[in-house]
Protein backbone atom coordinates (compact mmCIF):
# COMPACT_ATOMS: atom_id res chain seq x y z
CA UNK A 1 0.00 0.00 0.00
CA UNK A 2 1.20 3.32 -0.93
CA UNK A 3 0.61 6.56 1.25
CA UNK A 4 1.25 9.91 0.49
CA UNK A 5 1.35 12.79 3.25
CA UNK A 6 0.82 16.43 1.87
CA UNK A 7 2.32 18.82 4.72
CA UNK A 8 4.03 21.94 5.79
CA UNK A 9 6.26 20.54 8.09
CA UNK A 10 7.68 16.84 6.41
CA UNK A 11 10.10 16.48 9.42
CA UNK A 12 6.96 15.77 11.63
CA UNK A 13 5.36 12.82 9.94
CA UNK A 14 8.60 10.91 8.83
CA UNK A 15 9.93 11.36 12.79
CA UNK A 16 7.20 8.76 13.18
CA UNK A 17 6.75 6.87 10.22
CA UNK A 18 10.81 6.40 10.12
CA UNK A 19 10.87 3.89 13.60
CA UNK A 20 9.84 0.68 14.58
CA UNK A 21 7.01 -1.07 12.44
CA UNK A 22 6.59 1.25 10.42
CA UNK A 23 9.77 1.70 9.11
CA UNK A 24 10.01 -2.55 9.15
CA UNK A 25 6.85 -2.24 6.97
CA UNK A 26 8.49 -0.23 4.34
CA UNK A 27 11.78 -1.77 4.30
CA UNK A 28 9.83 -4.86 3.71
CA UNK A 29 7.67 -3.49 0.76
CA UNK A 30 4.31 -4.04 2.14
CA UNK A 31 4.25 0.01 2.88
CA UNK A 32 5.33 2.71 1.25
CA UNK A 33 5.42 6.36 2.64
CA UNK A 34 5.75 9.13 0.37
CA UNK A 35 5.75 12.79 2.02
CA UNK A 36 5.55 15.63 0.26
CA UNK A 37 6.21 19.27 1.22
CA UNK A 38 3.36 21.73 -0.26
CA UNK A 39 5.09 24.55 -0.13
CA UNK A 40 6.63 22.61 -3.25
CA UNK A 41 3.44 24.13 -4.88
CA UNK A 42 3.70 27.61 -3.51
CA UNK A 43 3.02 30.85 -5.71
CA UNK A 44 6.02 33.14 -6.32
CA UNK A 45 9.20 33.74 -5.01
CA UNK A 46 7.74 32.73 -1.60
CA UNK A 47 6.50 29.84 -2.66
CA UNK A 48 3.22 31.35 -0.61
CA UNK A 49 0.63 28.84 0.07
CA UNK A 50 -1.86 30.71 2.51
CA UNK A 51 -3.48 33.94 2.15
CA UNK A 52 -6.09 36.31 3.95
CA UNK A 53 -9.30 35.05 4.71
CA UNK A 54 -12.19 37.33 2.36
CA UNK A 55 -14.58 38.65 5.01
CA UNK A 56 -11.98 39.32 7.47
CA UNK A 57 -11.08 37.62 10.71
CA UNK A 58 -7.76 35.73 12.03
CA UNK A 59 -5.71 33.68 10.45
CA UNK A 60 -4.64 32.38 7.06
CA UNK A 61 -6.34 30.20 4.81
CA UNK A 62 -4.90 27.57 2.65
CA UNK A 63 -5.41 28.59 -0.98
CA UNK A 64 -7.30 26.68 -3.50
CA UNK A 65 -4.69 27.20 -6.06
CA UNK A 66 -1.88 25.50 -4.38
CA UNK A 67 -3.63 22.79 -2.25
CA UNK A 68 -5.39 21.50 -5.35
CA UNK A 69 -2.36 22.08 -7.99
CA UNK A 70 -0.35 20.03 -5.30
CA UNK A 71 -3.66 16.99 -4.89
CA UNK A 72 -4.00 17.02 -9.08
CA UNK A 73 0.02 16.33 -9.41
CA UNK A 74 0.05 13.40 -6.70
CA UNK A 75 -3.27 11.74 -8.41
CA UNK A 76 -2.15 11.96 -11.68
CA UNK A 77 -0.21 8.81 -11.50
CA UNK A 78 -2.90 6.78 -10.04
CA UNK A 79 -6.65 7.53 -10.58
CA UNK A 80 -7.86 5.63 -7.74
CA UNK A 81 -5.42 6.39 -4.95
CA UNK A 82 -8.30 8.45 -2.53
CA UNK A 83 -7.81 12.33 -1.24
CA UNK A 84 -8.20 12.77 2.69
CA UNK A 85 -8.43 16.50 4.23
CA UNK A 86 -7.31 16.27 7.74
CA UNK A 87 -9.41 18.83 9.95
CA UNK A 88 -11.62 19.13 13.04
CA UNK A 89 -14.51 19.19 10.52
CA UNK A 90 -14.37 16.14 9.26
CA UNK A 91 -15.64 12.33 9.87
CA UNK A 92 -14.65 11.04 13.02
CA UNK A 93 -12.17 7.81 12.74
CA UNK A 94 -12.58 4.89 14.33
CA UNK A 95 -11.21 0.84 13.68
CA UNK A 96 -13.79 0.52 11.29
CA UNK A 97 -12.78 3.57 9.51
CA UNK A 98 -9.43 2.06 9.65
CA UNK A 99 -9.93 -1.40 8.22
CA UNK A 100 -12.09 0.18 5.10
CA UNK A 101 -8.95 2.53 4.06
CA UNK A 102 -6.70 -0.22 4.91
CA UNK A 103 -8.16 -2.04 1.68
CA UNK A 104 -7.34 1.17 -0.59
CA UNK A 105 -4.39 0.96 -3.05
CA UNK A 106 -3.28 4.24 -2.09
CA UNK A 107 -4.42 7.54 0.32
CA UNK A 108 -3.22 10.66 -0.38
CA UNK A 109 -3.50 12.81 3.18
CA UNK A 110 -3.97 16.41 3.09
CA UNK A 111 -2.77 18.14 6.59
CA UNK A 112 -4.52 21.46 7.34
CA UNK A 113 -2.88 24.13 9.62
CA UNK A 114 -3.99 27.87 10.20
CA UNK A 115 -7.82 28.43 10.12
CA UNK A 116 -8.35 26.36 7.63
CA UNK A 117 -8.70 25.53 4.01
CA UNK A 118 -10.26 26.95 1.17
CA UNK A 119 -13.68 25.60 1.53
CA UNK A 120 -13.40 25.24 -3.23
CA UNK A 121 -10.73 22.79 -1.75
CA UNK A 122 -13.59 20.10 -0.14
CA UNK A 123 -14.67 19.98 -4.23
CA UNK A 124 -11.76 18.10 -4.79
CA UNK A 125 -11.17 15.31 -2.04
CA UNK A 126 -12.83 11.87 -1.63
CA UNK A 127 -13.34 12.49 2.20
CA UNK A 128 -12.68 14.53 5.64
CA UNK A 129 -11.75 13.13 8.50
CA UNK A 130 -11.19 14.08 12.05
CA UNK A 131 -9.31 11.72 14.87
CA UNK A 132 -11.39 13.08 17.64
CA UNK A 133 -13.18 16.03 18.90
CA UNK A 134 -10.30 18.35 20.12
CA UNK A 135 -8.59 20.63 18.09
CA UNK A 136 -4.42 20.17 17.12
CA UNK A 137 -2.77 22.54 15.44
CA UNK A 138 -2.24 20.50 12.13
CA UNK A 139 -2.86 17.72 10.59
CA UNK A 140 0.33 16.51 11.16
CA UNK A 141 -0.46 14.29 13.76
CA UNK A 142 -3.65 12.94 12.66
CA UNK A 143 -1.44 11.55 9.59
CA UNK A 144 0.67 9.51 11.89
CA UNK A 145 -2.66 8.37 13.28
CA UNK A 146 -4.06 6.95 10.05
CA UNK A 147 -0.44 5.93 8.61
CA UNK A 148 -0.05 4.12 11.99
CA UNK A 149 -2.90 2.37 12.19
CA UNK A 150 -3.70 1.33 8.75
CA UNK A 151 -0.27 0.17 8.22
CA UNK A 152 -0.87 -2.17 11.44
CA UNK A 153 -3.51 -4.31 9.30
CA UNK A 154 -1.73 -4.54 6.29
CA UNK A 155 -0.93 -8.63 5.90
CA UNK A 156 2.78 -9.15 6.83
CA UNK A 157 3.11 -6.17 9.05
CA UNK A 158 2.61 -7.55 12.37
CA UNK A 159 4.44 -11.01 13.52
CA UNK A 160 2.46 -13.66 15.19
CA UNK A 161 3.74 -11.52 18.67
CA UNK A 162 2.34 -8.51 17.56
CA UNK A 163 -1.28 -9.77 16.09
CA UNK A 164 -4.32 -7.71 15.78
CA UNK A 165 -6.87 -10.37 16.00
CA UNK A 166 -7.45 -9.95 19.35
CA UNK A 167 -7.19 -5.73 19.65
CA UNK A 168 -9.37 -4.03 21.13
CA UNK A 169 -12.33 -2.87 18.81
CA UNK A 170 -11.75 -5.57 16.63
CA UNK A 171 -14.78 -7.61 17.15
CA UNK A 172 -16.60 -4.14 19.12
CA UNK A 173 -15.05 -4.93 22.67
CA UNK A 174 -11.97 -4.11 24.47
CA UNK A 175 -9.19 -6.28 25.35
CA UNK A 176 -9.63 -8.74 27.89
CA UNK A 177 -6.50 -8.16 30.94
CA UNK A 178 -3.13 -9.36 30.58
CA UNK A 179 -0.81 -10.91 32.71
CA UNK A 180 2.80 -12.24 32.79
CA UNK A 181 5.58 -13.35 35.17
CA UNK A 182 5.85 -12.65 38.32
CA UNK A 183 3.11 -15.15 39.23
CA UNK A 184 2.59 -12.94 41.85
CA UNK A 185 3.31 -9.52 42.62
CA UNK A 186 2.60 -7.56 46.18
CA UNK A 187 0.04 -9.96 47.09
CA UNK A 188 -1.50 -9.50 43.64
CA UNK A 189 -2.11 -13.34 41.83
CA UNK A 190 -2.39 -14.18 37.88
CA UNK A 191 -5.51 -15.44 37.47
CA UNK A 192 -5.88 -19.34 38.33
CA UNK A 193 -7.42 -20.16 35.41
CA UNK A 194 -4.99 -18.71 32.91
CA UNK A 195 -2.14 -20.95 34.90
CA UNK A 196 -4.36 -24.16 34.22
CA UNK A 197 -3.90 -24.60 30.41
CA UNK A 198 -7.53 -25.36 29.61
CA UNK A 199 -7.50 -23.59 26.14
CA UNK A 200 -11.81 -24.00 26.33
CA UNK A 201 -11.73 -22.52 29.96
CA UNK A 202 -9.43 -19.66 29.08
CA UNK A 203 -11.19 -18.69 25.74
CA UNK A 204 -14.55 -18.38 28.06
CA UNK A 205 -12.63 -16.48 30.65
CA UNK A 206 -11.12 -13.83 28.03
CA UNK A 207 -14.77 -13.24 26.66
CA UNK A 208 -16.21 -13.04 30.10
CA UNK A 209 -13.40 -10.53 30.62
CA UNK A 210 -13.51 -8.31 27.45
CA UNK A 211 -17.44 -8.02 27.49
CA UNK A 212 -17.40 -6.90 31.28
CA UNK A 213 -14.79 -4.36 30.66
CA UNK A 214 -16.61 -2.88 27.30
CA UNK A 215 -19.87 -2.64 29.66
CA UNK A 216 -18.07 -1.00 32.21
CA UNK A 217 -15.51 1.42 30.33
CA UNK A 218 -17.10 1.81 27.03
CA UNK A 219 -20.84 0.94 27.11
CA UNK A 220 -21.65 2.89 23.90
CA UNK A 221 -19.67 0.61 22.09
CA UNK A 222 -21.97 -2.28 22.83
CL1 LIG B 1 -7.43 15.87 11.38
N1 LIG B 1 -6.71 18.21 12.36
C1 LIG B 1 -6.66 19.15 13.31
N2 LIG B 1 -6.02 20.29 13.09
N3 LIG B 1 -7.24 19.00 14.50
C2 LIG B 1 -7.89 17.86 14.71
C3 LIG B 1 -7.96 16.84 13.76
C4 LIG B 1 -7.35 17.05 12.56
N4 LIG B 1 -8.68 15.82 14.28
C5 LIG B 1 -9.02 16.21 15.51
N5 LIG B 1 -8.55 17.42 15.78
Amino acid sequence: MKITVLTLFPEMVKCFTSESILKRAQEKGILEVRVKNLSDWGRGKWKKVDDTPYGGGAGMVFRVDVVVGAIKELKHKNKKAKVILLTPQGEKYDQKRVQMLSQEEELILVCGHYEGFDERIRDYVDMEISIGDYVLTGGEIAAAVIVDSVARLLPGVLGKEESHQDDSFSEGLLEYPHYTRPEEYEGKKVPEVLRGGNHKEIAKWRKEKSEVRTNERRPDLT
